[in-house]
């Protein structure tokens, strides 16, 4: 393992890396908006892969587009070392968010490259498709596919808002093949560790440059519809009206109750969707559908969180007279980072005399999903505020290349 001090990281470089794919985006700059499978996605895919050729690593992409950059290592037999992370962005996103993770990523490669170090195990950068859940309503798909998690078939036909269905618009964007393909066996990595923004405000808080992850909340998301009777906003008199829209005002408020009651500042849940039809000023509600992202870092007060909001839908759907179907897109359970893989960022931290401190982290991440077939690790670096999914998240070139010392010095170390 090569000593750490001779790693030198080149934060000049990496900067202007993530200034420049930041630009490609249907957002304004600041702000990013990049979506799956979007001309934009395809643009940074293809810039990305020609970085990741430049540092002479071995690229190839599954069906759902999951992309792998390989450092092979002197051992074709073990089971390679993996990191990574997504490059997809919700609408008016940062320019951190994953990028992080995936330029990071190629920053500790490059720096170990240049140190000298000869890894035994390969070392293989992973850029996810579909982190987010903007398109299709259920984030992480290209590392669900991979852990087995989502199963081929379903996936093929979810669906985005103009009804297209992920099957063609990634045989669009060049993704072909059979998607039960994307499917990896337990062990088919040593390990997986994942350098990303914190998204929360505690690192910065308390001036600690590392987050060493050892848990990752639990989401979920449901999708309730309501359907009430529509009619003239000017004709239609109040009593009597089976309004849509505000059986589901009254959803999103119990949705917030319902968080605040737990007791636990680690409840939390969100509406962050609605679709009223049809749409119009003068034209009462007839169907409203809201997505609610639901998590905590307990499984069961999760579960009882929903199933409150179940019991509250019945009543308000009862009392207004309007239908409310709800789907369970998704429910996830946490996931715990592997301890041993947890002391190795905590002893790189030490060697490099990098503060730390070990937290979970409240977003979730692929790695969440990449612990069901390999032991996981999250690194997390601060970001001013706190702030994220926002134009103005923002993290310190210092932080970056911190955050990037302590994964090339975890890689080495799982890789030697
Ligand atoms: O929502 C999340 O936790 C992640 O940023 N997709
Ligand atoms: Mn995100
Ligand atoms: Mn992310």
């Amino acid at each position: 393992m090569p000593e750490h001090h001779s790693l030198r990281i080149d934060i000049a470089r990496l900067s202007a890396e993530i200034d420049a794919l930041a630009l490609i985006s249907d957002g304004e700059p600041p702000a990013v908006t990049r979506i799956v499978f979007s001309e934009r996605d395809h643009e940074a895919r293809e810039w990305l892969k020609a970085r990741y050729r430049e540092a002479s690593l071995e690229v190839h992409e599954d069906p759902v587009g999951n992309t792998f950059a390989r450092w092979p290592g002197a051992s074709t037999q073990l089971p390679a070392v993996a990191t990574g992370s997504h490059v997809d962005a919700i609408p008016h996103a940062g320019k951190y968010d994953g990028v992080v993770g995936v330029l990071g990523a190629l920053e500790a490669i490059r720096a170990l490259q240049q140190s000298g170090f000869q890894p035994t195990r390969s070392i293989e950068l992973i850029q996810f498709t579909s982190e987010e859940p903007t398109r299709f309503g259920i984030g992480c798909i290209g590392s669900r596919l991979m852990s087995g998690t989502l199963d081929a078939a379903s996936t093929d036909i979810l669906c985005d808002k103009q009804n297209q269905p992920l099957h063609d618009l990634r045989l669009n964007s060049g993704f072909t093949g059979n998607l039960a393909a994307t499917r990896m066996l337990r062990d088919h990595y040593a390990g997986f560790v994942e350098l990303h923004i914190e998204q929360g405000p505690f690192l910065e808080r308390d001036g600690i440059s590392i987050g060493a992850v050892t848990h990752i909340a639990a989401p979920a998301t449901l999708r309730i519809t309501f359907e009430g009777e529509g009619g003239h906003a000017g004709g239609k008199l109040m009593p009597g009206r089976r309004d849509a829209f505000c059986a589901a005002s009254e959803t999103v408020l119990v949705v917030e109750r319902v968080a605040l009651s737990t007791g636990s500042i680690d409840t939390v849940a969100t509406v962050g969707t609605c679709e009223i039809y049809p749409g119009a000023v003068n034209s009462i509600p007839s169907r409203v559908r809201i997505d609610v992202d639901v998590r905590d870092i307990e499984e069961a007060r999760r579960d009882e969180v929903i199933s409150k909001i179940k019991t509250a839908v019945d009543e308000i759907s009862m009392r207004r007279n309007v239908a409310a179907k709800i789907q369970m897109l998704n429910a996830d359970p946490p996931a715990t980072c592997a301890p041993q893989i947890v002391s190795i960022v905590e002893r790189v931290c030490q060697a490099e005399q990098i503060s730390y401190k070990r937290m979970v982290s409240r977003a979730y991440h692929d790695s969440l999903f990449m612990v069901r077939i390999c032991p996981v690790a999250m690194i997390f670096i601060p970001c001013h505020d706190g702030i994220s999914h926002r134009p103005d998240e923002y993290a310190a070139p210092e932080a970056i290349e911190a955050g990037v010392r302590v994964l090339a010095g975890t890689l080495a170390d799982l890789a030697a």
